[in-house]
């Protein structure tokens, strides 16, 4: 891409509107423009970083043998008087009429809709285990509204659904959700520790969120810090296996890790004292098992091994997918702005010419530009008669982990500068070589 052509529309200015740094940056990088209270459209740079993680989660999702699938946003409130749940959502559901006079309503969530599909099609056991999940916007209609994405009304949410014959079947569902999403969120740069949690509305004993430490984050936390030494790393996982999943769901949550909901002081006090920590975090993501809450209630069973009909175990799985933006730049960033994982960087380098219009300095650029698509890598070229302060002012603040500086001057020497958005380390190499480093860089994400 070239930013000369591209809808970039950065903000000098600081908006008055942001009280955190993400909700600040996304609008100051020209990510997203506020709509209305909590909608946001998204522009350009907000939507390609989006697509990136959204991608990152139907992989990992897919990796798990989960089917992905799409609901519709608008739903029918029968299905939802069947659960009991028109009445228990209260002010959170967003709720019209059509022309006929039918209540409808934008979806918070899908378990009322995805049980209505399983008890139409599936019949046996034999057809189970199951889960499917879904990339879809929701709406809740939230008392307060804020931060920018994090806290939206009309927010862009994973939600997985499993069905199955036992609980013990559930549980290993519920453990490979755990596992996964350990998996997820390391790939976008992020540490996200599961906690034990409430369940709210959706039901259910069974639950943890993830959550990604951040001093504007939403929620208490307490944990034992040793729960921060943990990583998920590069392990080979099989998904079927029901000992491998319980292992690494037993690693990740005997450690105290509590939300402010499920908090218990006399327990905590067991944790050494120097390894009592209170903080804040940004949940990013909840997994449930609730049992037959659903399945009882709106008549989901299926035909058991003896024939007698058997209402399923379930359970469902959530990604805040747009509170992902914001967790990520809270979590990464400085004062010149955001700071992208390599992961999910909308471009994954910036090239800056520093005498735009100068035959040398564009031939070499051009040249990068072309080297690095055919990596099948993006950059962004600043191809803009523009001062070079400037073009170095917008790639900090768009973060893109790698810049190449190409200016007349390094050409004389045949080389050109490859800088680190993280660490503000520049070398000095000649073109092929940077093309090389970036080759390196990426061969991994
Ligand atoms: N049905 C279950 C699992 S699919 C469910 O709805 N879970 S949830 O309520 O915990 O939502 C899942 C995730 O969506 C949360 O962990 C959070 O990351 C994200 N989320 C929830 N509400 C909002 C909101 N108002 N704005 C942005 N993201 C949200």
């Amino acid at each position: 891409m070239r930013l000369s052509r591209y809808f970039l529309p950065v903000l000098k200015e600081n908006p008055s509107e942001a009280q955190i740094v993400s909700h600040r940056l996304m609008l100051r990088a020209g990510m997203i423009k506020q709509s209305s209270a909590g909608i946001y459209s998204w522009l350009p740079l907000g939507f390609k970083v989006l697509r990136k993680i959204e991608n990152i989660v139907h992989e990992e999702q897919q990796r798990a043998g989960h089917m992905p699938m799409l609901m519709p946003t608008i739903q029918s409130a029968d299905l939802w008087r069947e659960s009991g749940r028109y009445d228990d959502y209260g002010e959170e559901m967003l709720r019209m009429k059509d022309r006929h006079g039918r209540d409808m309503l934008f979806t918070p969530t899908a378990e009322e809709m995805i049980t209505d599909i399983f008890r139409v099609h599936v019949g046996s056991y034999k057809d189970l285990p199951l889960t499917m999940y879904q990339i879809q916007w929701k709406f809740r209609d939230e008392v307060r509204p804020r931060f920018g994405v994090m806290r939206g009304r009309e927010f862009y949410m994973k939600d997985g659904y499993n069905f199955d014959l036992t609980k013990e079947d559930a549980l290993h569902a519920y453990n490979r959700h755990l596992v996964s999403y350990l998996r997820t969120y390391e790939r976008m740069g992020l540490q996200a520790i599961p906690m034990r949690a409430d369940s709210g509305p959706i039901g259910g004993d069974d639950t943890h969120e993830f959550l990604v430490l951040a001093d504007t984050g939403e929620s208490e936390v307490f944990y034992d810090s040793a729960v921060t030494d943990l990583t998920f790393g590069d392990r080979d996982i099989d998904y079927d296996n029901v000992e491998q999943c319980a292992g690494v769901m037993q690693e990740f949550t005997t450690k105290y890790a509590r939300t402010d909901e499920t908090h218990d002081e006399a327990l905590f006090n067991e944790v050494p004292e120097e390894r009592r920590k209170t903080a804040r975090g940004i949940e990013v993501g909840q997994i449930f098992y609730f049992g037959t809450k659903y399945s009882d209630a709106m008549k989901a069973t299926v035909q058991g091994p003896d024939g007698k009909p058997v209402p399923v175990h379930m359970g469902s799985h959530g990604i805040g997918v747009s509170r992902l933006l914001g967790a990520i730049i809270e979590a990464s960033h400085d004062e010149n702005g955001i700071i992208w994982p390599e992961g999910v960087t909308p471009y994954h380098c910036g090239i800056v010419n520093l005498k735009q219009g100068d035959e040398e300095a564009d031939t070499a650029c051009e040249a990068l530009y072309k080297s690095i698509t055919a990596l099948g890598l993006e950059p962004l070229y600043d191809d803009r008669k523009e001062r070079a302060g400037g073009k170095f002012a917008t790639m900090d603040l768009i973060g893109l982990p790698w810049r190449i500086t190409v200016g007349p001057r390094g050409l004389k020497n045949g080389v050109v500068e490859l800088t680190s958005r993280r660490t503000g380390e520049s070398e000095e190499m000649n073109p092929d070589a940077a093309v090389a480093k970036i080759a390196e860089i990426y061969a991994n994400h």
